[in-house]
């Protein structure tokens, strides 16, 4: 179980010590930033789940509705009776209409977050009765095993909803290279990659009026707070969405709106107005550099499928 998930029973929280340890480097570093992985605890899921339903944030719609579209072609793609992987499971709700279409002997998603893990597990075994479904509950960027069930079986690693755009391409590309040696020659993977679009659309979809994103993002500094024994004055900070155009991604940052002074585990640390703790990558690519990406991971595209525009890619390509 994670550090801090024994707080509502009064016992101490035990913090996760990557967590600290990317916490303190990270708010000491000469440009402050976070990795966003910890932006995903219990409650930022749950604000993540609501981001995903906001007009402005189309990446999961317009994946849904492409993966909708081509559920029958990749029934036929995609052979039966294999293992399928999926990274970051989250409390996903495309996975039951994929493993409806290609009919899976074994589901496996893995996800650092236990919790919604086995509540979407259970879920899921109600939904599609007779499949197998293992969960893993890991940080699938870090070595793990698979559960031995499903070795020998074919795979289909499914990695949607662009979390690939979290990594910067050299981090995407090592973890592209660990599915593969985690998956096996000759397995395949279908991955959802965000695309460059207009910078407004870009940047309104992750700073918009509701405020979510906004919430997830200052949820950091909460969990902080809560976990780490912060004294974070969460109000002096301010959320923002930045396109860095050379590195082709948005930016998440909370950015000081006045000089503060704080500490975490003991540690002091000061901030002044306008500076920033960077929070998330968004990387968002081209046609030709989505294939790119792949093809350096070790995964060779076969297919690939496009929302409406060029908004999204669905690729499936083979190890
Ligand atoms: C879950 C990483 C795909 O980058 O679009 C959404 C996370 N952050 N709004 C994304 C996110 C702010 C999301 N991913």
């Amino acid at each position: 179980m994670r550090g801090g998930s024994s707080r509502g029973l009064g016992l101490p929280a035990t913090p996760d010590p990557q967590f600290k340890a990317d916490a303190l480097a990270g708010l000491a570093s000469s440009i402050p930033a976070i990795p966003a992985r910890w932006l995903y605890d219990h409650r930022g899921s749950e604000l993540f789940e609501q981001i995903t339903e906001l007009p402005s944030y189309y990446p999961t719609k317009t994946e849904g509705a492409l993966l909708a579209e081509i559920l029958p072609e990749l029934a036929t793609v995609i052979p039966d009776g294999l293992a399928v992987v999926e990274f970051g499971a989250g409390s996903s709700t495309k996975t039951p209409p994929l493993l409806r279409a290609i009919d899976p002997a074994a589901y496996v998603p893995v996800d650092i977050s236990g919790d919604f893990l086995e509540q979407s597990a259970a879920d899921l075994r109600k939904v599609v009765p007779g499949l197998a479904v293992l969960p893993v509950a890991a940080d699938f960027a870090r070595p793990f095993d698979l559960p031995a069930t499903v070795d020998g079986m074919a795979k289909l690693g499914f990695f949607p909803g662009s979390t690939i755009g979290n990594f910067v391409p050299r981090s995407a590309t090592d973890l592209l290279r660990h599915f593969r040696d985690l998956l096996g020659t000759g397995a395949l993977l279908l991955i959802g990659m965000d695309r460059v679009k207009p910078v407004e659309r870009l940047v309104a979809a992750y700073d918009e009026p509701e405020g979510v994103t906004a919430a997830f993002n200052l949820n950091l500094l909460d969990r902080i707070n809560r976990e780490l024994d912060g004294t974070i004055p969460v109000d002096a900070f301010a959320h923002e969405a930045r396109w860095n155009d050379i590195l082709s991604r948005i930016e998440m940052h909370l950015v000081a709106t006045r000089d503060v002074d704080f500490t975490v585990d003991g540690q002091a640390f000061a901030f002044t107005a306008g500076q920033s703790i960077h929070t998330e990558n968004s990387h968002k690519y081209g046609q030709r550099g989505a294939r790119v990406l792949l093809l350096a991971g070790g995964w060779t595209p076969l297919r690939e499928w496009e929302a409406p525009g060029g908004d999204f890619s669905l690729i499936l390509a083979e190890a």
